[in-house]
């Protein structure tokens, strides 16, 4: 059954943002497997937090929880206890899950939840116009830091490799096809899905020419299984940044293990 998602809700972002080539890829997974009867709307639930991103729900026509800053993971583990049934998808931005949500994120991965996560990743906090967050390169001149950051940035695909994540992937927002492939990936994986979408704020940190030069898509067959492969394809290359599925595995699922009990 073919179904419209969009929403009569103004988008806000600033024009350009890669906010809403973001949207538009997670639209189009959503409305394609509901076109393939792969999914019912009904038992999809999105979560969002505060920040720019968090904006997304107001855009996507399904039922939505729009929650705290940094507590995007706890509502969506919330809700997948209370009904297993549900496919539980969430945005974050990096500022969310990787600075004040931290610990949600590290332990859902590790009880391998089964949740989708998207983190909308333009390494600053944007809504608050423009501070360093813990995924600022070292150097970086923000509001907060007008000397320049002297912190070394966090490792979001190594660290979700090294507690337990069974699905872990990095894309870039302006690829939407590549975006939509990796989303779709992430939704049908059973257990933790954790997807990194770089995200350049154009407003207050433009990197896309950076970015371009130094992108590449990984050979996903030497690692998708493997987790030692992974850890070596993501820390072997220092100037670049690889985008792709590192791990896709499955394991028994923390939501599995509660309604068995
Ligand atoms: C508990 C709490 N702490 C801090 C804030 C202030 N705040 C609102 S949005 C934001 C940063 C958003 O950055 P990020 O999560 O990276 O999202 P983006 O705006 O970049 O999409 C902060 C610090 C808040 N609203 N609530």
């Amino acid at each position: 059954m073919a179904i419209n998602l969009t929403t009569t809700s103004k988008i806000t972002w600033c024009p350009g943002c890669p906010n809403s080539q973001i949207l538009v890829s997670l639209r189009q997974v959503l409305q394609t497997m509901v076109a393939e009867n792969k999914l019912r709307i009904e038992d999809v639930v999105m979560s969002a937090g505060i920040g720019c991103h968090g904006k997304i729900t107001d855009y996507i026509n399904m039922n939505s929880f729009t929650g705290l800053h940094g507590r995007v993971i706890p509502a969506m583990t919330g809700i997948k206890c209370a009904n297993p049934k549900l496919t539980v998808i969430g945005s974050c931005g990096d500022g969310d899950a990787f600075s004040e949500g931290l610990e949600h994120l590290v332990h859902a991965a590790r009880r391998n939840s089964d949740i989708k996560v998207f983190v909308h990743d333009n390494q600053l906090f944007a809504l608050t116009t423009g501070q360093a967050s813990s995924r600022s390169p070292k150097g970086f001149k923000g509001k907060s830091t007008p000397f320049g950051s002297i912190e070394e940035p966090f490792d979001p695909i190594l660290t979700m490799l090294s507690v337990g994540a069974t699905f872990v992937a990095r894309t870039y927002a302006g690829d939407m096809k590549g975006t939509e492939r990796v989303i779709r990936a992430a939704i049908e994986h059973k257990g933790f899905s954790f997807v990194d979408i770089i995200q350049p704020c154009i407003t207050f940190f433009d990197t896309r020419d950076f970015l371009k030069e130094r992108m590449y898509w990984i050979d996903e067959k030497e690692s998708t299984g493997d987790l030692k492969k992974a850890i070596e394809i993501v820390t072997s290359v220092t100037d670049k940044i690889p985008l792709g599925i590192f791990l896709n595995t499955t394991k028994v699922t923390f939501e599995e293990q509660l309604h068995n009990l």
